[in-house]
C-alpha cells in the first residue's frame, strides 16, 4: 500500500495552502498523488494547534467530496479523528495509534467502529526504544492487543519508525531488524513507515529513500507513507516487490509500467 505523503501542513508548500483554505491547489496535488498511483492520500494538519479539527474536517470534506479519493488521516488527536471519520465514503486509513497514550483506547474504538485501517506506531512513552529487542517487544505488544480488542490483522500497519541516519547511525539497521522479526513472527499484519525520515539533513535523499526503500521490503515492510510523485522511487517499489516474489505473474509491475507510472 502506498499513501501520498504530500499533504502536510508541516511542508512550507503546503501549510500556506491549508491557512488560506485554498482547495484548489490542494486538490491538483492530490489528484497528482492519485495520477502517480497512491492508494491513499494522507492528509495532516498538524502545525494548526489551536483549530487541528476544524482544518482536518475541511481537508478531509475536500478531498472526499471532490476526488473519492481513499484517505488517511494523520492526526494523533481523536477529536480530529471522530470528526472526520463519518464524512469518508472510501477505505480510510487512522494514522496512528501507539502503545503510550491515553487516547489508546479512544482511537481504538474509532478504527473497530468504522472498520479502518489503523497505522500502529512501536512507541510506549516519549523516546522511540533504541534498541531491536526494545522495539520489538513493543511492537509484538501492539499486535497482540490490537488483535485481541478485534482489530482485523489485514487493518493492522506496523510502523516501527524510521530515524534519520543523520541523528541515530544505526537507526536504519535498528528498524530492518526490528521488521524483519517482526515480520518473521506475525506474518499476517502489515508494516508501513515514513520512508523519507531516514534521509533528514542529508544531501542527494532522493537517492538515499530509493536504496533504503528496497531494503525494507527484503526484510518484510509492504507499505510506505512517500513522494508518489517521485517515478523512480515508484519504480524501486514495484521493481522490489517483483524481485521478492510478492508480485504475483508480475501482474502489478507490469500493470503500472502499462499505465506509465514510472517507465523513463
Ligand atoms: N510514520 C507515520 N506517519 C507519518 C510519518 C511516519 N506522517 C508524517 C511523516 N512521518 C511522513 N510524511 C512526510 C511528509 C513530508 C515530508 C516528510 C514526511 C517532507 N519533508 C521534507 C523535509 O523534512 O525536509 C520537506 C519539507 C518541506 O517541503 O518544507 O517532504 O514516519 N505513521
Amino acid at each position: 500500500m502506498i499513501i501520498g505523503e504530500l499533504i502536510n501542513s508541516s511542508r512550507k508548500a503546503i501549510k500556506p495552502l491549508v491557512e488560506n483554505y485554498d482547495g484548489e491547489a490542494l486538490l491538483q496535488i492530490a489528484r497528482a498523488e492519485v495520477e502517480a498511483g497512491a492508494d491513499f492520500i494522507d492528509l495532516n494538519c498538524g502545525t494548526f494547534v489551536k483549530d487541528e479539527p476544524e482544518r482536518l474536517v475541511w481537508l478531509t470534506k475536500l478531498i472526499s467530496e471532490e476526488l473519492s479519493a481513499p484517505i488517511c488521516l494523520d492526526s494523533p488527536n481523536p477529536a480530529a479523528l471522530k470528526a472526520a471519520l463519518p464524512l469518508i465514503q472510501t477505505p480510510v486509513v487512522i494514522n496512528s495509534i501507539s502503545a503510550e497514550s491515553k487516547r489508546y483506547q479512544e482511537i481504538l474504538s474509532l478504527a473497530l467502529e468504522y472498520g479502518a485501517k489503523l497505522i500502529a506506531l512501536c512507541l510506549d512513552g516519549k523516546a522511540v526504544p533504541q534498541t531491536v529487542d526494545d522495539r520489538y517487544a513493543v511492537g509484538a505488544k501492539l499486535i497482540e492487543d490490537l488483535v485481541h480488542a478485534g482489530v482485523a490483522s489485514d487493518n493492522i500497519y506496523v510502523d516501527p519508525l524510521v530515524e534519520p541516519v543523520s541523528v541515530v547511525q544505526t537507526g536504519g539497521q535498528v528498524l530492518l531488524e526490528t521488521v524483519r522479526r517482526l515480520h518473521q513472527a506475525y506474518p499476517e499484519v502489515h508494516f508501513i513507515c515514513g520512508l523519507s525520515n531516514i534521509s533528514f539533513g542529508l544531501p542527494n535523499r532522493k537517492l538515499i529513500n530509493r536504496y533504503f526503500l528496497a531494503q525494507t521490503i527484503g526484510a518484510g515492510m509492504d507499505s510506505f507513507i512517500l513522494d508518489p510523485t517521485d517515478r523512480a522511487l515508484m519504480g524501486c517499489y514495484l521493481a522490489s516487490r517483483m524481485l521478492t516474489g510478492q508480485d504475483k505473474f508480475c501482474t502489478q509491475y507490469l500493470k503500472a509500467n502499462r499505465r506509465g507510472l514510472f517507465n523513463d
